[in-house]
């Protein structure tokens, strides 16, 4: 395909400083006409072609100044129109109108129909599947919206900005006209029409607007969005409090729908949501579920100032609202629950998701500079790797110095399509820090890896660490250069305190941050009086993977005392993989496998430690998963081993643990009735993992069936369900837990994606057809984004023993679906395929087999370019 290039970027010839839709909606034939008021930049020659974007559209009729255009004025591609008799004015009115097909778009991008009702998509380059436009960040305009509907079936019209009219009409038929004054790109545009119950309530912003908020809901679950308004309210006041960013209309409002390509879109003033994440009471929805709907709905009303209020230049700053927005929502949460568990959640997803995508075929800059489907990059990367990048800025330049930042930020770009080059410019200027070096995490992919040696001279009491960085990636061709890494650390004395030194050369220490700029740096810490060790990347202050050279003794001292409780439970994963590692090596090679003394040691002390937090012991207690320890070993990957390895050292420290596994078990009280907190999660959390180790320990499957049945909430039911799926897969109890949760939950879709989840993560060889058989039963559907996602991708994203099985048939599994898939959403099936991304880290058989089943989807003939994109890449 044709790659689009950063540095072919140029604005626009044209501007549309207003924008007049109207739609007349029909399932099948949705009438739309666009009247846009065209500028002709300042510059630009007399005449010059007009472009717009169009995709899958019927031109109806084409006007300039209310003369109609003949057919040689304009031509029609693929892409769009090009219009060539232009006026010779600079400013005229371009009238529109097309034809659509709601009910025939499976793509979900665009306008389309879900549980009857009408919804749109349209970020990133779906507004041109509604009308000729130029669809493009950088073309900010003012829109006024009528929509005219069946007043039985569509009852509710609702688009950006406020209702300024509304009516009946003849033939059963009303309409509504909403205006938006804030300019904005068309990405940011929304429509939805159908039949939903409300939630409704106010919020009174610090400078005196009346807010009103309104979420919208299939009708009689309007009680199940309680806890996403509670989440907004909250949020506003959050960035009030903490950005200083007031909410700027009169009305925000949330639609829920049970079809969406993303977990949500932040449309100025009309979010949609993928209903999963706004939906939630105690009977259906786990403590991850409301914690994502705090965090997703945070997100998105965050948005409104990064994002909307300040949008994109263009697609490939994307990472400008997103990784911005992103970091704003960890902060909001880390506020609203605990900071430490908060970022071990964090840390841990970056390296599950972004760490294998920069270290394989798929990996890019936080900012890409080129792309053929831009689909393709709401990447982890661009998203949390960008979120990253923002909290370094803030560990650099400190907090007040971030706030400075980001105050000028928004004075100066208020109204702006910006670059990263303007975000970075308010952090040169606010602070007068030079950033330069830093800016090099936008533009070179990979993760860096830092490699550690330290040494104490007693004598002069001198304690040097030297510091390599270095920067391996599959995409960096040519030069890398060094970059500027904020290294947190402490020097830990023998008592657990942080010890003082009087003075430091070889590298720029300001408080407790390291900044390593140069490939190698000496550092020596002068006057430290006792031999430390050292904790560094206290915080994961920057996303890059470290190599210490420190004995098991060393990771045990920090996973007990140091004072920072993220590099505390760092050190245990790190002491717990190098075992973890050993472990699967023995396997392979037919040893005895061996838990350390010590590991058990350690875990048993966080077991029993009730001055730690609940959620922070379960963290520790979880080990390292099976995709951990692939992504650590690297190469030549063997899942069954791994699988083994870790069963077995988990076995054996839940059968060291037992007693106390089994009073601690009894003694954690979650909250009468169930409240959705942090404190009562953490205890559900702490009780659930003990649950599956004493079942690891004594096989008794009875157990677990009585946490499934008395259960009182999602998430007690869920984790005793996975617990008997995952562990006693044939057991009666299981079966029988099984049919009575679908029995249960038939009617509510959402409860059935953990049904279908749970099981496609069953280990073993029996996974394929077992997922085969789901794909075939008559309550899956190739239509629902959130159904596909929840069987196909946990399948094989969440199961690898089952997917990587010896035989290569879970490979041509995953492509067949991604074949069919790819007819119906291009987006999503895309999306399905990079689980395959790291093939060529498997062992050889493995990655032959995965090879050729890639190459022969690759051979396909219709391909979309969103699946041929992600192939090409991953094969290349
Ligand atoms: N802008 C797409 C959905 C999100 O990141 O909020
Ligand atoms: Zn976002």
């Amino acid at each position: 395909g044709t790659a689009i290039l950063l540095e072919d970027y140029r604005p626009s010839d044209y501007q549309i400083d207003k924008v007049d839709l109207a739609f007349s909606l029909d399932a099948q034939e949705t009438l739309v006409t666009s009247i846009l008021s065209m500028r002709r930049a300042e510059g630009v020659a007399e005449g010059a072609p007009l472009v717009l974007h169009g995709d899958e559209l019927e031109l109806v009729s084409i006007a300039i100044n209310d003369t109609a255009l003949s057919e040689d004025g304009y031509e029609l591609s693929a892409d769009g129109i090009s219009i060539n008799k232009l006026p010779a004015n600079d400013v005229f009115t371009l009238k529109i109108v097309t034809r659509i097909n709601p009910t025939a778009n499976k793509k979900l991008m665009g306008l389309y129909r879900t549980s009857g009702n009408f919804c749109t998509q349209c970020e990133a380059e779906g507004f041109r599947r509604i009308t000729y436009y130029l669809d493009r960040p950088d073309i900010l305009s003012v829109f006024t919206v009528r929509i005219e509907g069946d007043s039985k079936t569509v009852p509710l019209l609702l688009s950006n900005g406020n209702c300024t009219d509304k009516g009946a009409l003849e033939n059963g038929r009303h309409f509504a006209v909403w205006h938006d004054p804030h300019p904005k790109p068309a990405y940011l545009f929304a429509l939805f029409a159908g039949d939903l119950g409300v939630l409704k309530d106010r919020f009174k912003t610090r400078s005196g607007r009346d807010v009103t908020l309104e979420i919208y809901v299939e009708h009689g679950k309007e009680p199940r969005a309680a806890y996403a308004m509670d989440s907004l309210i909250r949020s506003m006041k959050w960035d009030e409090e903490v950005y200083g960013c007031e909410y700027d209309l009169d009305i925000f409002m949330i639609v829920a729908v049970s079809d969406f390509n993303m977990g949500a879109m932040e449309n100025k003033g009309l979010n949609v949501f993928n209903d999963k994440y706004v939906l939630a009471d105690p009977e259906t929805a786990t403590d991850q579920d409301y914690a994502n709907i705090e965090a997703i709905i945070a997100h998105e009303y965050f948005h409104n100032w990064t994002g909307n209020r300040i949008t994109c230049r263009d697609w490939f700053q994307l990472c400008l609202k997103e990784g911005l927005t992103v970091y704003r929502d960890h902060s909001f949460s880390a506020d609203m629950r605990s900071a430490p568990v908060k970022r071990i959640a964090e840390v841990r997803g970056l390296r599950a998701h972004q760490f294998p995508e920069d270290a394989g075929p798929l990996a890019h800059p936080v900012r890409p500079r080129r792309y053929s489907e831009i689909n393709n990059f709401y990447t982890s990367t661009v998203y949390e790797k960008g979120s990253e990048v923002v909290g370094m800025f803030k560990t650099i330049v400190g907090e007040e110095g971030y706030k400075r930042a980001l105050d000028l930020y928004f004075e100066r770009h208020d109204g702006d399509a910006a670059t990263i080059e303007d975000f970075i410019k308010c952090f040169e200027d606010a602070t007068g820090a030079d950033l330069k070096q830093f800016s090099l995490w936008y533009d070179q992919a990979g993760t860096p890896n830092l490699a550690i040696e330290t040494n104490y001279d007693e004598a002069h009491k001198r304690f040097t660490v030297n510091i390599a960085q270095s920067l391996k990636s599959s995409v960096v061709t040519g030069d890398v250069e060094p970059m500027h890494i904020p290294v947190r650390f402490g020097l830990v004395g023998p008592q657990g305190n942080d010890l003082a030194y009087s003075g430091v050369t070889g590298a720029d220490v300001t408080g407790d941050v390291i900044h390593v700029r140069e490939p190698k740096h000496s550092i020596h810490f002068e006057g430290v009086e006792q031999e430390p060790v050292i904790s560094l990347l206290r915080g994961f202050s920057a996303p890059v993977t470290i190599i210490p050279e420190r004995a098991d003794s060393e990771l045990a001292f920090l996973a007990r005392h140091d004072n920072d409780e993220f590099a505390r439970w760092e050190a245990l994963s790190s002491l717990a993989m190098r075992q973890l590692r050993q472990a699967t090596h023995d396997v392979e090679s037919g040893k005895a496998v061996k838990s350390s003394p010590e590991l058990t040691t350690i875990l048993y002390e966080i077991l029993s430690d009730e001055t730690l937090e609940p959620a922070y012991r379960a963290l520790c207690l979880s080990l390292p998963s099976e995709a951990d320890i692939a992504r650590e070993i690297g190469s030549d990957i063997n899942p069954d081993a791994i699988y083994t390895a870790r069963s077995q050292i988990l076995d054996d420290i839940a059968k060291e643990c037992l007693a106390t596994l089994q009073a601690t078990y009894a003694k954690l009280n979650p909250a009468k009735p169930f409240v959705p907190d942090a404190t009562s999660a953490g205890i559900r959390s702490l009780r659930n993992t003990i649950l599956g180790l004493i079942v690891r320990a004594t096989g008794d499957v009875e157990l677990a069936a009585k946490h499934f049945s008395n259960a009182d909430n999602m998430t007690d039911r869920a984790d005793a369900l996975s617990v008997l799926a995952l562990q006693a897969p044939d057991a009666e109890e299981t079966a029988l837990a099984l049919e009575t949760f679908r029995a249960g939950y038939a009617d509510n879709p959402i409860v059935m994606d953990k049904w279908f989840a749970i099981q496609a993560m069953i280990p073993g060889g029996g996974a394929l057809e077992r997922v085969e058989q789901l794909s075939k039963s008559d309550s899956f559907s190739w239509e629902n984004p959130n159904r596909v996602r929840a069987l196909i991708g946990s399948f094989s994203v969440g199961n690898p023993t089952g997917f990587n099985r010896a035989d290569g048939v879970g490979y041509r599994f995953l492509c067949d679906a991604t074949a069919r898939l790819d007819d119906i959403n291009p987006q999503v099936a895309a999306r399905l395929i990079t689980a395959m991304r790291s093939w060529r880290n498997l062992e050889k058989k493995r990655s032959d087999f995965a090879l050729e089943a890639l190459k022969s989807l690759l051979s396909k003939e219709k391909l979309s370019r969103d699946v041929r994109d992600i192939l090409e890449r991953t094969l290349a």
